[in-house]
């Protein structure tokens, strides 16, 4: 078991560790988080390229399917909904802080007898023989690629391509406060292994389906604010769902996009999934921790970008966590 690293060098150092747990498996499950994000499907396939290359067998679950803005990367058909085989020695989860985030997948893993964690979320369960977690770190794929990095493995352009993918959305386009020098020097490397930014940039952020460009112009129109308008949200309701024939996927960004209000410091998105679940997404500015609100409701994320959800009806969950974000900015 290790704990959180803290450097770099740190990180370094677990390299011939990380390279030896995966040499010495026979067949390897690698698995997500629900709803994966550029940095889940990115670690997730850069993980099975690298294991191919060194020639060992695996295969890739993840709970939902991949996205439509990352269906251009390729090989996203390794991405399964359930694992083909019955048996492995080693479970690889990444880009994730509890195995309730792997949804109906968790139970392929209860089974496997080691288990390797690589993650930069804030610790919740820490499950795992091997925890590769790192706080500090921009995106999974970044601490992957200083794992993969000078391994003596060359790794592919597929591989520099996955490797960008998570540290591009995870940062935000490289805007986000989380891109650090260190990022960017990663993303360097990769492009000079053939990853192409400015393509990848085009298909994640500027192709989307019209249903999601609708439902962003429907979000920025019913948003509401309090606070001064330093609280700015909006509350998706399932029949615009319907009425847009949007899916829960066209949600990806819009809260980004709603706190671009310049006096915001608080942006949140509420959406209601036909099952009745509530699901929250909250973003904020600077030193704002809206990761302590969302464990407040048995969620959790970073202090800038975290999530939560509920069971109750939409409009309890809003004035509920409303009344909650009112109360982290008042103290703030
Ligand atoms: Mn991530």
């Amino acid at each position: 078991m290790t704990g959180t690293i803290q450097s770099i060098e740190e990180l370094k150092g677990l390299q011939a560790q990380f390279l030896t747990e995966l040499g010495s498996a026979r067949r390897v499950l690698i698995a997500s988080h629900l709803n994966p994000d550029g940095d889940a499907i990115g670690s997730s396939l850069a993980v099975a390229a690298f294991l191919t290359l060194m020639g060992v067998d695996c295969d890739v679950v993840n709970a939902d399917p991949v996205p439509e803005n990352l269906k251009f990367l390729p090989g996203v058909n390794r991405v399964k909904s359930a694992p083909a085989h019955d048996e492995y020695d080693l479970g690889i989860i990444l880009d994730l802080d509890s195995m309730n985030r792997l949804g109906r997948v968790r139970d392929c893993f209860n089974d496997i007898p080691r288990l390797m964690v690589i993650d930069h979320h804030v610790p919740h369960e820490q499950p795992g023989d091997l925890r590769i977690v790192m706080t500090g770190a921009p995106a999974t794929c970044a601490l992957l690629a200083d794992l993969m990095l000078g391994s003596g493995i060359p790794l592919t352009s597929d591989i520099a391509n996955y490797l960008l993918v998570g540290i591009l959305t995870d940062t935000g386009n490289f805007r986000f406060p989380n891109t650090t020098p260190h990022s960017l020097h990663l993303a360097a490397e990769l492009i000079e292994l053939g990853a192409d930014l400015p393509k990848m940039a085009e298909e994640v952020y500027h192709r989307k389906p019209i249903e999601a460009v609708r439902l962003l112009g429907w979000a920025l129109s019913n948003f509401k604010t309090s606070m001064n308008d330093s609280l700015v949200w909006v509350t998706l309701p399932l029949r615009i769902f319907e009425e847009l024939g949007a899916s829960d996927q066209d949600t990806e960004g819009i809260v980004n996009e709603i706190l671009s209000v310049g006096s915001a410091r608080i942006a949140m998105i509420l959406r209601e999934s036909a099952g009745g679940r509530i699901r929250g997404s909250l973003r904020s500015r600077g030193s704002i921790n809206v990761a302590t609100v969302a464990q407040q409701f048995g969620g959790g994320g970073h202090a800038n970008a975290a999530g939560v959800s509920f069971t109750s009806s939409l409009s309890a969950a809003e004035e509920e966590i409303v009344k909650a974000l009112e109360e982290c900015l008042a103290s703030s």
